[in-house]
């Protein structure tokens, strides 16, 4: 098996049998400009820890598949200006040429799932795009939980997406849909979407006891929970269409494609609500680490 470089902190946790969350980075690389990235890196490490879980941030760092960084690499990790975003098909590519790579959600399962961790948090998973009849633009997130059985706490799929689109995608490959504690679906940035959810559980013990019987049946892949934003912290879905709309417009005129829709499309949604869809960001990102933290520790028992 390639080898894996684990963090002193994590490499305690496994010897100890204490309960793990993985974390992924291309939020940190891609998703969220500096030097929010990294205090915002720090903030999900300490809210996973002050949960009763150790965090695993999960990159390529010349060549070494790292699963829980070091203080001084993510600081590195998030000032870095080349960085490759890596998925499913470019980890291996990346750790053999020795390269720097930020993972996805999908290759963050891949890792954490080699790593022998259950559970990772996230802030919204990728999905189907719009227009995506004709761009095919389709995350590789999502075949990814029909394959890694990882369970994934996420706001939801990013409001970016068709979500219409992406749940039914979900729902064709299998994958369980969780809600967390209400029975609509959530919008990432947003508590509410129009989409009923699949399956609703309020305990994490609950989700816990799902993965496990997954597991028990030899059913392959993860789960998808999907974790409202607080409601204090959330911009109304109403308010974000429209700027939605105008920085797909913005991309499109841009001839944006491929791994940069997602990542332009953040930063100019950030730039067209003054920050306030980074302060949203930043607020599910630690309730989804909290969540986590609680399915982990459930599963440790
Ligand atoms: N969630 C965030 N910000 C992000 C991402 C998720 O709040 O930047 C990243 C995740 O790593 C996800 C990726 O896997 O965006 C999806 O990219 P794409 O649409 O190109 O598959
Ligand atoms: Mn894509």
């Amino acid at each position: 098996m390639i080898p894996l470089h684990f963090s002193a902190e994590v490499a305690m946790a496994r010897t100890e049998g204490r309960p793990i969350v993985a974390l992924e980075s291309t939020i940190i690389t891609h998703g969220m400009p500096y030097p929010q990235n990294i205090e915002t890196a720090a903030k999900v490490e300490r809210t996973v820890r002050d949960n009763g879980a150790v965090p695993a941030t999960i990159a390529v760092i010349g060549g070494k598949l790292c699963i829980g960084l070091e203080a001084e690499q993510l600081a590195a990790l998030g000032q870095a200006q080349d960085v490759a975003k890596v998925s499913r098909a470019d980890i291996a590519a990346c750790i053999a040429s020795g390269g720097w790579g930020a993972t996805t959600v999908a290759a963050t399962m891949i890792a954490a799932h080699l790593a022998g961790i259950s559970v990772f948090a996230t802030g919204g998973i990728g999905g189907v795009h719009k227009g995506a009849e004709t761009s095919f633009d389709i995350s590789a997130d999502l075949p990814e939980f029909s394959k890694t059985p990882v369970t994934v706490v996420a706001a939801g799929a990013k409001a970016i997406l068709d979500l219409h689109k992406t749940y039914e995608v979900l729902e064709t490959l299998g994958v369980p849909v969780i809600c967390y504690g209400q029975d609509m679906l959530p919008a990432f940035w947003s508590a509410q979407s129009d989409m009923p959810a699949p399956l609703r559980m309020d305990k994490a013990a609950d989700i816990a006891a799902a993965h496990r019987v997954r597991a028990e049946m030899g059913l392959a892949g993860g789960q998808l929970v999907c974790n409202p934003i607080p409601l204090a912290d959330e911009i109304p879905a109403a308010t974000l269409a429209p700027i939605i709309a105008a920085a797909l417009a913005d991309a499109d005129a841009a001839g944006i494609s491929a791994k940069d829709v997602t990542p332009y499309l953040l930063s100019r949604i950030f730039t067209l609500t003054e920050g306030r869809s980074l302060t949203a960001n930043i607020a599910l990102v630690l309730n989804n680490a909290r969540l986590a933290a609680a399915i982990a520790a459930e599963l440790a028992t």
